[in-house]
């Protein structure tokens, strides 16, 4: 199973390090296409060898090979969004994950509130993990 994992770059980078341990567990279960995306070595300014227009392409190309998507969505971020939307049309099966733990944050209602989407709140990975799992078995 091929899963397009999407988060936050030029949205912002304070989650990378969570990005990079969620994409090492769905790299256990599956082929992530997106590995790049928990990097540490990308900053919010994103690749440094590919131009925009070859990222955008690249990136289309993955999202519409992958049989899933996995966002983690807790950081707005344009990218991720345009990425969901095209998701959605595609009729791709999307796990959008948002943790819960920052009160001063609210998950845009449409991605809460699109019924297309499965959207779960964690409050730590273990949780995040958990669904993850019970996600991909649902799609098998
Ligand atoms: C181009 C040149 C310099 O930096 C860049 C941007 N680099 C990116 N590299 C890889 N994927 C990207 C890049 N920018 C956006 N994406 C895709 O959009 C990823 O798949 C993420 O899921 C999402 C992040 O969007 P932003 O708006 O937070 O950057």
């Amino acid at each position: 199973m091929k899963i397009y994992f999407a988060a936050s770059i030029r949205g912002g980078r304070a989650d990378q390090e969570k990005y990079n341990q969620l994409i090492h567990f769905l790299s256990s279960k599956a082929k992530v296409l997106t590995e790049h995306v928990g990097d540490d070595a990308i900053g919010e300014k994103g690749e440094k060898d590919l131009d925009e227009q070859e990222i955008h392409q690249r990136d289309l190309v993955w999202l519409s090979a992958a049989d899933a998507v996995v966002a983690e969505v807790t950081t707005p971020s344009l990218g991720v969004g345009y990425e969901l939307g095209i998701a959605e049309k595609m009729d791709k099966p999307t796990l959008c994950l948002y943790e819960d733990t920052k009160e001063d944050r609210k998950l845009s209602a449409m991605i809460s509130g699109n019924p297309n989407f499965s959207t779960f709140h964690y409050k730590d990975l273990y949780q995040a993990k958990k669904e993850i799992v019970s996600f991909l078995l649902k799609i098998s």
